[in-house]
């Protein structure tokens, strides 16, 4: 009786085990459905935006549901198998081997479904590498940690769209609509590895190769990214942001990189700002048309100070809205609001009004300047010099002053 009343004990205890386990597994099952029906979800691979990601998508979703279930067929079986024949003190079965016709089915099987898995994963593969149709190329530069975009002034339709002299920018990728853009990704120091999961796969930048990645956004938005190869210290803080323009503002924007170099007028606090900017900043940060007194433009050389041999080029700093490897915003949450969630209409004419005084993000951009590598771990500690022979890893704390920083802002807000 005693005997009996333990044993029921520990079914029932058993039977609680699998009722908590499968409660365990439905909840975390729903979240993860949950998850990927999220709509506010800037990085989804499930929200496809552009040609190239869709092509993933009508591959990605056919093999999860082919896999998904085979692997409940296969842990329903797994499940039945361990309930079903557990360990009950009974004798061993009688053993058998061989069974010709169960094996050739569980093999022919397999290899039908893996075969119906490869033939579109090879046509995708190939669909994906296609670049005899391009439209537009741009080379895209990483290093730690920051991505640079450097729109070359020859070949590739150039002219077509306006680019007269080479454009380099950073942290956002700003391509016309519905263009077929080539990306050439490469790397200064260490492997990165570049996505933009609404706009196509992955692709890793490696120094001394160029790897080719197609980008096309058929919906003008901003979709945001971030470097997917562990790169150093600060790889969480390296993020990048594709920007999809009509082709009308696409030809305003471009035409807006390309005006002249207007100097502050003199006496201005921008003016202080510009002069010490060229004592400080310029050696690292190129602005396009910067001049010396006596006239001579002003060269950077970053090579000479920094690791990666690069800094932003800060022609152009407030048409971007983002800084320091996109992440953190140049607009305040009000004015990034209008423009982040602006409908595909309106977004264009939101997104090239750039970063007014008014909508400067005065916090953020003053802890940088204030500081860097407080604010992104870059291993700028001077007394680490000696390791990187004497170069820098990202921008050093240069103790600037708050008047300072209050004529260098000044500077940047004409930056746009
Ligand atoms: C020793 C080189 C060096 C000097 C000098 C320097 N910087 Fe930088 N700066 C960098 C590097 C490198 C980055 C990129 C850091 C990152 O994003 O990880 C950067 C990033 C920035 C950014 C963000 C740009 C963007 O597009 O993301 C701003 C703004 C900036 N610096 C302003 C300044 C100003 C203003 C000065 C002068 C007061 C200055 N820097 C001096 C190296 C330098
Ligand atoms: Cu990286």
């Amino acid at each position: 009786m005693k005997k009996m009343m333990n044993q029921l004990g520990e079914s029932m205890k058993t039977a609680r085990r699998w009722q908590n386990a499968s409660k365990t597994a439905i909840a975390v099952s729903a979240l993860s459905f949950l998850a990927s029906c999220a709509k506010d979800a800037p990085q989804d691979t499930w929200q496809p935006a552009g040609p190239n990601a869709e092509r993933i998508d009508n591959l990605q979703r056919p093999v999860f549901y082919v896999a998904g279930i085979v692997g409940v067929i296969v842990f329903a079986a797994v499940a039945w198998v361990i309930f079903r024949y557990r360990d009950r003190g009974q004798a061993i079965p009688e053993q058998t081997h061989g069974k010709p016709a169960l094996e050739i089915v569980l093999t022919v099987i397999p290899v039908l479904i893996l075969l119906g898995v490869a033939i579109p994963t090879a046509s995708t593969i190939f669909k994906l590498a296609k670049t005899s149709d391009t439209e537009m190329t741009i080379n895209v530069t990483g290093q730690q940690w920051w991505w640079e975009y450097d729109y070359p002034a020859a070949g590739s339709n150039a002219e077509q769209y306006g680019i007269t002299a080479p454009i380099v920018t950073s942290g956002q990728l700003v391509i016309p609509e519905n263009t077929k853009v080539l990306l050439r990704v490469t790397s200064r120091d260490v492997i990165h590895s570049y996505w933009i999961p609404k706009l196509n796969g992955k692709k890793d930048s490696v120094p001394g190769r160029v790897h080719l990645l197609r980008m096309e956004g058929s919906k003008p938005g901003i979709y945001a990214g971030q470097c997917t190869e562990f790169c150093g210290l600060s790889h969480a803080y390296m993020r990048m942001e594709a920007v999809v323009l009509s082709r009308a503002d696409y030809d305003k924007w471009v035409a807006n990189q390309l005006e002249p170099y207007k100097a502050p007028e003199a006496g201005t606090e921008a003016a202080a700002g510009e002069a010490l900017f060229i004592q400080q900043c310029s050696r690292c940060h190129q602005v396009n048309g910067l001049a010396n007194p006596d006239g001579s433009l002003i060269i950077s050389a970053p090579d000479q100070y920094l690791v990666s041999g690069a800094a932003p080029n800060l022609t152009n700093l407030l048409t971007r809205n983002t800084f320091a490897g996109a992440s953190w915003d140049l607009l305040t949450p009000e004015c990034r609001k209008n423009v982040w969630n602006a409908s595909s209409a309106d977004f264009g004419e939101r997104y090239l009004e750039g970063v007014s005084a008014d909508c400067l993000n005065q916090k953020d951009l003053r802890e940088w300047l204030r500081n860097a590598p407080a604010k992104k771990p870059m291993y700028a500690d001077p007394t680490k010099l000696t390791t990187t022979g004497g170069k820098y890893r990202g921008m050093p704390a240069l103790g600037l002053t708050e008047d300072q920083i209050n004529t260098i802002i000044a500077y940047l807000l004409e930056r746009k």
